[in-house]
């Protein structure tokens, strides 16, 4: 009997305890990384080749509106062990919810809902933050694809100063209504957290008390099944069964007369037409990769045709927000993109002259610098499909920006070959 009532006592301690850890806890202490140097490289390479990525007001108060914005390239090169961009959504990859996400809009669309991307083609985001927890956070726009999973793209970092105390976030509804989501429906959560913790502690509770679980796995070994139905165990079986839906009914009921006009969530789809195709007079191929091991640069040979009227210069090759520029493409760098992202004179070519119109031309391009390692994009040798994708700018005489997205295979060498 002794051992019954330490038991009882112990399960109410253990009800009160559960239902302190139910308690919610604000945690706002900043995080300094979160892991996306981990995701596999030919997902950062192959899937969404991000670009003009810019993170607006890199230092602001709690309250302000900011926003993260930039366009993407959906690589011809999808790796087929990735399911195809058919649901797609821009997110915010941020550690906590920093920044309340106003809007997202792609090509000037709405995306408040998900939507099939095309592949191949280019899309510009604009989203919409509103600074909530002071800190200094790292924030990445993020590729949510459907059985997937998201896609980080490149890291900046981003200031928030001033108190959450002071942070609102005033909605007002369809129906005239004006509340503060910050705080609206909190006690009636918390009321329902507690509410079923109750019931499930007596419930649990109750058969464990009556008799306690070892003595009835032993009466279950020896006897069976039957000697253990107790008349009131169906009793409180019922009681607690109609109870429940009871309470469920009635909550939904009342929540319905409450709020009467409701959007339910993901019930559509977010048509988004991509950017249209610009004309590219310069035709770009690879024709050959490789990755050396020790000199941690990825080399390839193009085959490009300037098909326009102006001499065209190679400036950039950029993969997974990674971005490797000779002196054309440090030109034109914005210089508030991460400096950590960045391989300034990482880029050489074996033939520096501006390709002229009319001209084809075959030129070695090494992007090297520790960032291959530093990124973890090496691991890509580890693969058992090794490719890459990426994106190569290059600029007119008269300063337009040229895009092509570029793929191959690559071979892994551990010594110089040729160029
Ligand atoms: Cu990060």
């Amino acid at each position: 009997m002794n051992a019954k009532h330490a038991f009882k006592l112990w399960m109410l301690g253990f009800c009160g305890m559960a239902t302190l850890a139910g308690t919610p806890v604000l945690d706002v202490t900043p995080a300094f990384a979160h892991g996306e140097r981990s995701q596999e490289p030919f997902l950062r390479m192959r899937t969404v080749n991000w670009y003009d990525t810019e993170w607006v007001g890199k230092s602001t108060q709690v309250n302000d509106v900011t926003e993260l914005r930039g366009k993407f390239h959906l690589s011809e090169d999808w790796p087929r062990a990735v399911v195809k961009p058919v649901r797609t959504f821009i997110n915010v990859g941020s550690p906590s919810s920093v920044f309340v996400r106003l809007s997202s809009k792609v090509n000037g669309t709405p995306m408040f809902v998900s939507g099939p991307m095309e592949i191949g083609r280019d899309y510009e985001y604009v989203v919409k933050l509103k600074a909530r927890l002071p800190g200094h956070h790292h924030i990445h726009p993020m590729y949510a694809v459907k059985d997937a999973g998201p896609i980080a793209g490149p890291g900046g970092w981003m200031d928030i100063t001033g108190r959450y105390e002071d942070f609102t976030n005033p909605i007002k509804t369809l129906t005239g209504e004006t509340f503060d989501s910050e705080t609206k429906g909190t006690a009636t959560g918390v009321m329902w957290h507690l509410f079923w913790a109750a019931v499930a502690c007596f419930w649990v509770g109750f058969f464990m008390i009556r008799p306690m679980y070892l003595i009835r796995a032993r009466v279950l070994a020896a006897y069976g099944d039957e000697i253990l139905l107790d008349p009131i165990d169906r009793k409180v079986g019922i009681a607690v069964l109609v109870f429940t839906v009871t309470v469920v009914t009635i909550g939904y009921l009342n929540a319905d007369a409450q709020h009467p006009v409701t959007v339910p969530l993901q019930a559509g789809e977010a048509k988004i037409k991509p950017l249209p195709v610009t004309p590219n007079p310069l035709s770009v191929e690879v024709t050959h990769a490789e990755y050396d091991v020790p000199g941690r640069a990825l080399r390839m040979t193009i085959h490009a045709t300037n098909n326009g009227t102006q001499a065209v210069s190679i400036g950039e090759f950029t993969t997974a927000g990674i971005r490797f520029t000779n002196k054309v493409g440090k030109a034109n760098l914005d210089p508030n993109y991460p400096a950590e992202l960045v391989a300034a004179d990482g880029l050489t070519m074996d033939n520096e002259a501006p390709i002229q119109p009319g001209q084809t031309v075959d030129i070695h391009i090494e992007s090297k610098d520790v960032l291959w390692e530093v990124q973890r994009l090496v691991d890509i040798l580890h693969d058992p499909d090794q490719r890459f994708a990426g994106l190569v700018m290059s600029w007119t005489e008269s300063g337009e920006r040229l895009i092509n997205p570029v793929w191959a295979p690559v071979l892994p060498v551990f010594t110089r070959l040729g160029a």
